[in-house]
């Protein structure tokens, strides 16, 4: 993956840019890694901002792969220091930005690692199953456990999303480390041809 590029924010679904082009989302629990996922993907290009509080990215934020395909990272859901009517306020941009726009070809669902997925999680899941959007599964920060807890966490992750197989659509992934980067470079490269 070469050339990145940040194209807008959108706050509004009629701020969509009007580009026909393949379109990745990227969506997962606030703080959960979504913007680290870009910047590691892309190194070393620092496109995305990342930030250890909690709720900060509150756009819908576009991203231009080589001209080819869009890579966006969604808000995050699910932060529990806001009110249930903020977060229903983001589920329901979320789903409305998803159902609208028929150019997604792919998603990528990160879940950390450390942690069962939640309720929202689980919906958002099924959200993408219900549309037809074929979805991976990144468990990330893995840098953080040790092995045995790493494959715990893949039997619990399995035990709630029964159709994912590890390596296929679901991968091990950090930031830091950088595991699990070739694969899904392997995945993105794919949209390109
Ligand atoms: N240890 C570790 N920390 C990570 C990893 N990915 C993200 N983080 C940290 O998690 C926090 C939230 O990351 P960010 O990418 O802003 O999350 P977002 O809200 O989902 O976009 C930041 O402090 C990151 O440094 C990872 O793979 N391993
Ligand atoms: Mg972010």
């Amino acid at each position: 993956m070469k050339k990145i590029e940040f194209i807008k924010a959108v706050y509004k679904l009629n701020e969509i840019p009007v580009k026909e082009l393949p379109t990745v989302i990227l969506g997962g629990r606030s703080n959960v890694g979504k913007s680290s996922f870009i910047n590691t993907i892309f190194y070393p290009a620092k496109v995305a901002k990342t930030s250890s509080t909690p709720g900060k990215t509150r756009s819908i934020n576009y991203y231009l792969v080589e001209n080819k395909f869009y890579i966006i990272d969604l808000p995050g859901f699910g932060f529990a220091k806001v009110s249930k009517a903020e977060r229903d306020h983001w589920k329901n941009l979320i789903e409305k930005f998803i159902e609208l726009n028929k150019n997604i070809v792919l998603a990528f669902h990160i879940i950390d690692s450390r942690h069962l997925p939640t309720q929202l999680d689980i919906e958002f899941n099924q959200f993408l199953a219900e549309k037809n959007i074929p979805c991976n599964i990144v468990l990330n920060k893995i840098d953080k456990l040790k092995q045995s807890e790493i494959s715990k966490s893949v039997r619990d992750v399995v035990g709630i999303f029964p159709e994912l197989i590890n390596g296929e659509n679901l991968f091990l992934f950090s930031a830091i480390s950088g595991r699990g980067k070739k694969e899904i470079i392997r995945i993105l490269t794919a949209l390109l041809l």
